[in-house]
């Protein structure tokens, strides 16, 4: 409405805003609030508070009223209520990443507005009262770091931090006499070097005239050689690239922020690159279905190999003769179940300088307490890395370890953090504490966060969400674990190390049905056995009976949070559905016994009762899990050949591989809108959103679609161009490393720049390391024997 509009855009607070509002539907807030004191619930998350308004006020049209304006949209943004009699404190949500939190006293409707702090300390206080009154109650706030740096102010700027940076750094070439503004830049430049080799300035250089003039005679001498002249002849003389300097000029005389951005993706600052990586089965082949190796293993793999695509790019371009280094640095698992996981180094598939390098955790003597990946590294490399890259709470935290020791510039990845995955994970973390050990994982999270340099995330909603749900890094600004911390200030998705930097998937696997050309036949006969071969075996059972019908496809893990089972059982109860199509699903294995995972057991129990139940053979075949992606990608495109469409119907996706692996060979795809892949998708341009908590709409969708492909020639194939349209434009490995590489180089400069202003903050992250984090990792007991074991030391 018109008045939340204006209510986000004036500065007037919901604090101030709110006793208004409450006036206008007086008599119903009254009720309201004294029946969610009445009600017993103490912490109630929005679903919970709508519904104890709709039965308070039974009648619709008078909840309608109340609904209305400026009170509904108030309600309609607040999250969370904590309820401390008389009093009921809100956490509402303006915008993404803007909070607000008030009391409202429920036997006046009085408003007070609260600090993030008092609301934490509310919500404690059902939990555990005495902790929440002490006032030595650890806080951690990183506040008064977030508060020195520049910031972003726009909730829709939130995940272009390079592109902010670019610009900070041209208006500070801008202000001022210039010369003094651009002298770090000069230094930075002048610093530059491989293995001790100057690379972009002489030290003769060394002033900012210097340099302007140089860059002018460089200009004129090589503009004068031939196009072809190598840059062998000219280096002796002048030592610098020619293009990149151009850039610089041109960066100098005029900056612009687009210009700056130019010139930080063309000079030579990154070479060598470490990605950590330390849990689990890390690996090439045989190792999909180990712990933890879902989708985080695919993308390391086909990242290194977009890196260092993109890094023989630009040294060509830059004129060089320097050989890149990639190492994906990870556990050596001593017994490693047939995979190739127990060896230390591994060449990585089609890349020329990359490996896998595998470090072990267990020695002859026992559990290692400090993993030694560092000298490895040094060793491996020759040098030390030009930037490091953590992938998920335990690679962060060893990146930033590494880092902070090396003095090396640090990205961070972590697609999917725990925090989110499970309600209220925080304020009741010592229950799943001795499962997930949450206090030593929260605590990683939020060092690594705030130790990095820069973040790189798949999509906005991975930072701050969307309009109704807030994001993952969002939920870390303000938490709190009673008993353990509080967090004030754990992170702020204004600041500008935040990047959306989207994966793709690898175009020589997953490319469209239409490129017959390129397709392995050999593989036909192996897919169609897959697909439509009647008996039931080890890798698939159920049948389809009509081969004519096209398949609604999906492939995923069988964890709960893919919802695979709430897939079937739409699909089971729609009768529409099941007479214009046929489901196959890839998922896990369907002999519970050979699963270890509890929640995978309950899936596959869950599955085969659906199988019962709805009398699904003849229209339903469940494959076990793939692993050959070169099959699967044929696997797709034979799917795409009869017209089908791909489904991703988790409750929530952080990213989601495998829509965009169906998109690029051309499936129609529809995909859950919780997560990621509401934003790969433009709902009905290039695929369709599906809401996972309601089946029956999401699967009569399903069926529209193909009735709509039954009545409008050359529908599917529209649907499906626009699906790899969207992929071209955003979602390719080339946009992505081109767009890491930029950051890392963009983030190297930054780094000194604030050199200074970020030594409080290390040793702060030293303090919360050393007596907070050492202290909970060491109660995680972890015996040899059941690292053995379980191969895994979480
Ligand atoms: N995958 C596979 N075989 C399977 C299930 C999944 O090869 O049986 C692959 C899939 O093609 C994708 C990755 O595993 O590349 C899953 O990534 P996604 O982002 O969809 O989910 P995650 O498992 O990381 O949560
Ligand atoms: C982890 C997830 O949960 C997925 O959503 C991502 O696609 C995958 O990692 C790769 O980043």
């Amino acid at each position: 409405t018109s008045r939340a509009r204006s209510l986000k855009r004036s500065d007037s607070s919901i604090a101030e805003s709110m006793p208004a509002a409450l006036q206008q539907s007086r008599h119903h807030m009254m009720m309201c609030f004294a029946r969610f004191i009445r009600s017993g619930k103490r912490l109630m998350k929005h679903q919970t508070l709508v519904e104890e308004i709709e039965e308070e006020i039974p009648d619709r049209s008078e909840r309608t009223i109340v609904f209305e304006g400026l009170l509904g949209y108030i309600l309609s943004i607040t999250q969370e209520a904590a309820v401390a009699p008389p009093h009921v404190a809100l956490a509402v949500r303006l915008e993404p990443g803007v909070w607000e939190f008030v009391n409202v006293n429920a036997n006046n409707l009085t408003v007070d507005g609260i600090t993030a702090r008092d609301y934490l300390r509310v919500k404690e206080s059902i939990y555990d009262e005495n902790w929440a009154n002490d006032e030595n109650s650890l806080e951690i706030d990183f506040g008064a770091f977030h508060m020195s740096s520049p910031r972003l102010t726009l909730s829709d700027s939130i995940g272009k931090g390079a592109t902010f940076t670019s610009k900070f750094f041209t208006s500070r070439l801008d202000a001022y006499g210039r010369c003094d503004n651009v002298k770090p830049l000069l230094d930075y430049l002048l610093a530059l070097n491989h293995r001790g080799e100057k690379l972009m300035i002489n030290e003769t250089l060394n002033t900012v005239t210097k340099l302007q003039t140089a860059l002018l005679v460089a200009d004129k001498f090589i503009s004068s050689l031939p196009k072809d002249t190598p840059y062998e002849e000219f280096h002796g003389m002048i030592n610098e690239v020619y293009e990149t300097m151009t850039t610089l000029s041109e960066a100098l005389q005029a900056p612009d922020p687009v210009k700056m951005e130019n010139f930080f993706s063309s000079i030579p600052n990154i070479f060598n690159i470490a990605i950590f990586s330390p849990h689990g089965y890390f690996g090439q082949s045989d190792v999909l279905g180990l712990p933890d190796t879902g989708g985080q293993v695919v993308y390391i793999l086909d990242q290194v190999k977009a890196l260092e695509e993109e890094l023989l790019l630009r040294i060509q371009k830059m004129g060089l003769s320097v050989k890149p280094q990639i190492l994906v640095v990870t556990r050596l698992i001593p017994e490693a179940r047939g995979t190739k996981c127990d060896q230390e180094i591994e060449p990585i598939f089609n890349t020329k300088h990359s490996c896998i390098l595998r470090v072990p955790f267990v020695t002859d003597d026992g559990v290692l307490r400090q993993w030694d990946a560092k000298s490895k590294i040094l060793e491996h490399m020759g040098c030390k890395p030009d930037l490091i890259i953590g992938n998920y709470t335990d690679g962060n935290l060893v990146a930033h370890l590494v880092a902070s020791t090396l003095g090396v510039t640090q990205g961070i990845i972590a697609h999917a953090l725990e925090k989110t995955k499970y309600q209220n994970s925080d304020i009741e973390w010592k229950e799943f504490e001795s499962k997930y050990h949450f206090s030593c994982q929260f605590t990683a999270d939020i060092i690594s966060m705030n130790a990095a340099d820069f973040i790189i995330a798949s999509t906005y909603q991975e930072i701050a969400g969307s309009k109704d749900r807030p994001g993952q890094y969002e939920s870390h600004t303000a938490f709190t674990m009673p008993g353990l911390y509080r967090v004030i200030s754990g992170s702020d998705v204004f600041d500008p190390k935040f990047n959306i930097a989207s994966p793709g998937a690898d175009q020589s696997i997953f490319f469209p049905y239409t490129e017959r050309g390129r397709r392995t036949k050999s593989y036909y006969l192996a897919i169609e056995e897959l697909l439509y071969n009647n008996e039931d075996n080890y890798e698939h059972i159920g049948y389809l009976a009509d081969k004519n019908k096209p398949i609604i496809f999906s492939m995923a893990r069988l964890d709960k949070v893919k919802n695979i089972t709430g897939l079937t059982e739409w699909y089971a109860k729609n009768q529409r559905l099941r007479r214009l199509a046929n489901l196959v699903i890839v998922a896990g294995t369907f002999d519970p016994s050979k699963s270890k995972d509890r929640e995978e057991i309950e899936e596959i129990k869950k599955m085969h009762a659906l199988i019962e139940k709805y009398q699904l053979k003849g229209q339903f075949r469940w494959i076990a899990a793939q692993t050959d992606r070169h099959r699967n990608g044929e696997l797709y495109r034979c799917i795409a050949d009869k017209r089908g469409v791909f489904v991703q119907p988790a409750f929530y996706e952080a990213f989601g591989l495998t829509v965009i692996e169906a998109m690029n060979c051309g499936l129609p795809t529809f995909a859950t809108n919780q997560g990621g892949p509401a934003e790969i998708i433009v709902n009905r341009v290039s695929g369709f959103h599906i809401d996972p908590a309601n089946g029956e709409e999401s699967s009569n969708k399903i069926a529209d679609f193909f009735h709509m492909c039954n009545i409008r020639a050359g529908y599917w194939e529209e649907m499906s161009m626009a699906g790899l349209e969207r992929i071209n434009e955003c979602y390719t490995w080339k946009i992505y490393a081109d767009k890491v590489l930029n950051m890392g180089s963009i983030y190297s400069f930054w780094v000194q720049l604030n050199k200074e202003q970020n030594q409080a903050k290390q040793r702060y992250l030293q303090a919360l390391y050393n007596l907070l984090f050492r202290n909970l990792a060491r109660k995680i007991q972890v015996s040899i024997d059941e690292v053995k074991q379980s191969d895994s030391v979480e």
